[in-house]
């Protein structure tokens, strides 16, 4: 296991490596060149300068947190092949730089969503929150608008502007195909890609959808166990597997994480894993929390026991954490409740680790 932390380079990040390199137990960092548009290669000097920066600070890039896929290859157009062979040449240029995980989502048009991305905790914290009801209320556009009023200046990963433009139509678009042909798309897209994520050795880890239920009548997929085994066996290749994030995954009650992540980890089908809580507050209602199990609803160490015995090995980072100590970031993203996140997850794998033997015979 590797533990790393998300960073967005270039000056686009309050938060610097050499932050990052302090924080005990860090290897390296997820990141991506955020203020690219999708469907652009990625250029292998941008490349090389980041992995150069990153190496400067004493840390290692082999993770990449997003190459967004163009609107296109989710809607299954004709002009879908062009996109895809520009994806491929992306992953021909991480590979140069040692890219081994990349980390990416299928969600059509709207990414991930929150109804506020500064609401106040009783401790005097801020973290996003979820209120289906008001979400509902927002067209997209105002939603849009909304969310990128209180990044703080920060790009915010997903509702970059360029995609807000065509959101409307986009909408539509998708409510009218539905969610069989959609899973189509996907396919496609899998097959074209996952050949050449094996011949560069980077593994494809799918992010969840965020929420996991649809919204605005939007075709909502990797949401729960079943419809992940269904994605998994889209492509046998075991370059082709999901970023577990419990977040994510846990806004739904109905998701039983320890259970998931054993069963998706003992497939070697878990790349990447995304951990923090979230406290319920209805079925589709939520706040995001501080990383501890007793801050949340989620069992932060049942989840990681569940990744150590079965055999996972690949990265962890921690999550969204909340603003706190009058720490001013991009939303989600500060460094303080990050590295105390790191460092509880850091300190719960070491538990797991210790006690595999006497708890399941199994040697670590
Ligand atoms: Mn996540």
């Amino acid at each position: 296991m590797k533990m790393i932390m998300r960073y967005f380079p270039f000056g686009d990040d309050s938060v610097t490596l050499g932050q990052i390199r302090q924080v005990p137990g860090m290897s390296g960092v997820a990141t991506s060149l955020s203020r690219l548009t999708a469907g652009e290669v990625w250029p292998l000097e941008s490349l090389f300068r980041l992995k150069a920066e990153v190496a400067d600070a004493g840390l290692e890039v082999e993770v990449i947190e997003s190459v967004n896929i163009h609107e296109d290859i989710k809607k299954g157009l004709p002009s879908r092949d062009l996109y895809i062979e520009r994806y491929i040449q992306t992953l021909k240029n991480l590979h140069e730089i040692g890219i081994k995980c990349l980390c990416y989502n299928f969600m059509p048009v709207l990414d991930w969503a929150r109804s506020d991305l500064s609401h106040s905790l009783e401790d005097g914290s801020q973290v996003m929150a979820y209120r289906h009801e008001q979400v509902l209320a927002l067209n997209p556009d105002t939603m849009a608008l909304s969310m990128n009023s209180k990044a703080r200046g920060y790009s915010l990963p997903g509702w970059e502007p360029e995609r807000l433009a065509q959101m409307a139509k986009d909408i539509e678009f998708y409510q009218a195909i539905g969610v069989e042909q959609y899973w189509k798309h996907i396919k496609y897209f899998l097959d074209a890609v996952i050949p050449y994520a094996q011949q560069y050795d980077i593994k494809m880890a799918i992010h969840p959808d965020d929420p996991p239920w649809p919204l605005y009548g939007l075709p909502k997929v990797i949401t729960n166990a079943e419809h992940i085994r269904h994605f998994l066996s889209l492509n046998s290749s075991p370059y082709h597997g999901i970023t577990f994030c419990t977040g994510s995954l846990g806004s739904s009650m109905e998701n039983d994480l320890p259970s998931m992540a054993a069963e998706f980890a003992s497939q070697g089908r878990i790349h990447f894993a995304h951990l923090r809580n979230v406290k319920h507050l209805s079925k589709q209602d939520f706040d995001e929390c501080a990383h501890l199990s007793g801050c949340g609803d989620l069992d932060m160490y049942a989840i990681v026991e569940a990744l150590s015995d079965n055999g996972f090995d690949g990265y962890i980072r921690p999550d969204h954490g909340r603003m706190i100590w009058g720490e001013q970031a991009r939303p989600g993203y500060g460094l303080y409740d990050r590295a105390l996140g790191a460092t509880y997850l850091a300190g719960l794998w070491e538990a797991a680790k210790k006690t595999q033997v006497t708890r399941t015979g199994i040697p670590c």
